[in-house]
């Protein structure tokens, strides 16, 4: 009945049936599903080979995120739960695209380096391969395409069934390193209940509403999240769940609420009421609430990026640390200028601005002993260097500020954004600050902004600058650009291709909401 669905003969085999390109991009390999299980196979197959180079456990994650339910993906997370390094990325995109008579050879050169990269190969352990996937129907197919690359290759594979992409990667991390916590959904709950419950006891907050509506996208969020609440106090968190098992992320979820602007269909939130959205494999987190005018107004990843630096400044200043430690924001050019000028002027913490796509955030973030990094569509965490980790563990344990800090460094998931983990984070520090919804709102005012996506025949004719602030193809398309905004009077624009979708994204600041849409307009019009 799968292969009926997913019109497929033979395709969890080697066989390649695709006559055109794929790559390896912002989050793995992306489209419709149908065209995926050569691919899965493949990817299981390449996991199965990484993870024996390196004797640890690697995951694989099948989801397509905040994408219509049709499509599919897959991914490879690295020991550390971090982001398939980038030669690999490059066999990867080797390996699926080899036509079949060129399979054999492929896997022969990954079989070399797998060698070569063990030290001493009969001590080496062999390595495994965890492997999980969200609620799309095509998700356990592809599974059983991983499980059959995997052990294709040899390797051990380990399933986890339905979970969250970030409780992957926190599972991937914690098998390598104990330390950091227990692998596995339990470990998770554990964990991040323990934290939250200790950092919001006994305080009392008359402005902070313990009442949250959640739109759980119709993903793997619901139940996963459900399951996280149960560990909870309900005297310090209430959730009003929607959006749990309708038609994924269709006219909801964290995607939709940041492009459009507007509630998720399904939630009719009374004003003033604090309300947040998941993305479909829940590592996407944005706020959301009702004005006084009955508009509605979002808190995106820059703001709750802004939150969580302002929490972390002051409870190290209080704890005594001042300059002791490099605290740093990392954003992409998708950031709303006005959270930049927000967190580097007003708060005085750097901020670094890299390419799009979680991989290049973290890289810069672990440079610093808090990193705080999140892309304006939600996707963020922090994370701490151990130097940073031994001074709040080893300090006096009298002190509350060192103690809340360790705590919070238990709350978030560190190996990659987790929009359940960032959801207890800001309700953390709203109750911590004794904070309303347009509390935080009011730290600044977003500049007027629009995102568009544009279909052309071939996206990657157009190429940027590393920070992808400039455009240096098609040659004239950056001046023209320039053109506008200087006619315009006031903006900003910039255009790169997708790394998940065959379009190529516009994003502009303008005067006003009408104006940036003009501009975007403009832009999308120059690229088509
Ligand atoms: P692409 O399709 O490369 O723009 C999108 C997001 C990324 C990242 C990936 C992975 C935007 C503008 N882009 O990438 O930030 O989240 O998906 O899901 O939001
Ligand atoms: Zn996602």
């Amino acid at each position: 009945k799968e292969l009926t669905r997913l019109g497929n003969t033979d395709h969890t085999g080697l066989l390649n049936p695709i006559d055109r390109p794929l790559s390896y991009g912002t989050a793995g390999f992306r489209c419709l599903a149908t065209d995926l299980p050569f691919v899965v196979f493949r990817v299981g197959a390449l996991a199965g080979l990484r993870a024996r180079q390196l004797g640890q456990c690697i995951g694989v994650m099948i989801t397509a995120s905040h994408n219509p339910m049709l499509d599919n993906g897959v991914k490879v997370v690295d020991p550390m739960g971090e982001m398939l390094v980038e030669d690999w990325e490059v066999h990867a995109t080797e390996f699926v695209n080899a036509k079949d008579d060129e399979v054999a050879a492929v896997i022969e050169k990954l079989e070399h380096l797998v060698k070569e990269g063990q030290l001493n190969a009969s001590e080496t352990p062999q390595g495994k391969v965890f492997c999980a996937f969200d609620t799309r129907d095509s998700s356990q197919y592809l599974h059983d395409a991983a499980k059959k690359g995997c052990e294709f290759v040899g390797t051990e594979f380990v399933s986890l069934g339905l979970l969250t992409t970030p409780q992957l990667h926190y599972s991937v991390r914690c098998e390598n390193d104990p330390t950091f916590g227990m692998a596995g959904e339990l470990g998770y709950y554990e964990s991040l209940s323990n934290a939250f419950n200790a950092l919001n006891k006994n305080i009392d907050a008359p402005n902070y509403d313990k009442m949250l509506v959640l739109d759980c996208a119709n993903g793997v969020g619901a139940s996963k999240f459900r399951k996280l609440l149960g560990r909870i106090d309900s005297e310090l968190l209430e959730v009003e769940f929607t959006n749990e098992t309708g038609s994924l992320n269709y006219k909801c979820g964290a995607d939709f609420v940041k492009i459009l602007r507007s509630f998720p269909e399904g939630l009719d939130a009374a004003m003033g009421v604090r309300c947040a959205s998941f993305d479909g494999d829940a590592d996407r987190l944005v706020y959301f609430y009702r004005d006084t005018n009955g508009f509605c107004r979002l808190l995106d990843g820059d703001k709750i990026a802004a939150l969580i630096a302002g929490f972390i400044q002051s409870e190290v200043d209080a704890a005594g640390l001042t300059g002791q430690f490099k605290i740093g924001a990392v954003q992409t050019a998708y950031a709303n200028g006005n959270s930049t000028a927000y967190i580097r002027d007003v708060m005085k913490i750097p901020v670094d601005c890299v390419p799009t796509g979680v991989k290049h955030l973290h890289h810069a973030a672990i440079k610093l002993d808090i990193g705080i990094y999140f892309e304006a569509n939600g996707h963020g965490t922090v994370v701490f260097s151990q130097l940073f980790k031994d001074a709040i563990s080893q300090g006096d344990q009298d002190n509350v500020h060192l103690k809340k800090l360790q705590l919070f460094t238990k709350l978030i998931n560190e190996t990659v954004g987790d929009a359940m983990s960032d959801l207890l984070v800001v309700e953390t520090i709203l109750r911590n600050n004794n904070w309303s919804v347009e509390d935080w709102d009011a730290i600044y005012e977003d500049a007027p902004s629009c995102q568009l996506k544009v279909e052309v025949k071939d996206r990657t004719v157009v190429k940027t600058t590393w920070d992808e602030t400039e455009c240096t193809h098609p040659a004239g398309l950056q001046k023209e650009m320039e053109e506008l905004i200087i006619a315009n009077g006031a903006g900003r624009a910039f255009v790169r291709p997708s790394g998940t979708e065959d379009v190529v994204r516009v994003y502009t600041e303008g005067t006003c909401e009408e104006n940036a849409k003009v501009l975007a307009n403009a832009v999308a019009h120059l690229v088509q």
